[in-house]
């Protein structure tokens, strides 16, 4: 179970703007790239985060990897592949719920304690976000434990409303 200490609180926000531990990056499995949030995160981070990433090797979907911040507020940026959605009965459930414990498990291994997520998958990748909210939040209350404040940072009004009301427990 999550400490009795830990904040979960959604954020309408450019994640790239936030001061936190780690921010997280929804990527593709090259790891060098893309648009999106991706494309924003490599944009503010400079050109030194393109280089770390490919040192990286890639990432397979649901797996994380850490690099530096670079010219970010935040301290590191956890890169994570999300799932594309190919209608459900293909593991994207459980690969986006990976996504969410592995940048965690990560994270915790480098004694990070704030955090912030942007809404996996839900973008280029097509998973929907109405049923991506509840795989994010459920997963973050059981590998929570240990953290100070975890952010859903949502790019769009639509997001931040379906992550309150899921906070709120009404979804
Ligand atoms: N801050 C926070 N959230 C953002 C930002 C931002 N600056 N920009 C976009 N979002 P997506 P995916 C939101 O497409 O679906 C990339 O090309 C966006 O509104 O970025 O996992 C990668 O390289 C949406 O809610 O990621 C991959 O090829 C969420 O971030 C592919 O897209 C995720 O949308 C990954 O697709």
């Amino acid at each position: 179970m999550p400490s009795p200490s830990l904040l979960l609180r959604a954020l309408h926000a450019d994640i790239t703007t936030l001061d936190c531990d780690a921010i997280v990056n929804a990527a593709n499995s090259s790891l060098l790239g893309g648009g999106g949030v991706d494309g924003a995160i490599h944009r503010a981070a400079g050109p030194a985060l393109r280089e770390a990433c490919r040192a990286l090797n890639g990432c397979r979907t649901g797996e994380a990897k850490l690099t530096p911040g670079f010219r970010l507020p935040a301290r590191y940026v956890i890169h994570t592949v999300g799932p594309i959605w190919r209608g459900g009965r293909q593991d994207e459930a459980t690969l986006l719920a990976a996504c969410y414990r592995n940048s965690l498990e990560l994270a915790r291994q480098h004694d990070l304690r704030t955090l912030a997520f942007p809404c996996i998958s839900t973008g280029v990748y097509g998973f929907p976000a109405h049923l991506a909210t509840p795989i994010a939040l459920r997963t973050v209350r059981e590998h929570g434990a240990g953290f100070d404040e975890i952010t859903f940072c949502c790019f769009s009004t639509a997001d931040l409303r379906l992550y309150e009301a899921a906070l709120a427990g009404t979804k």
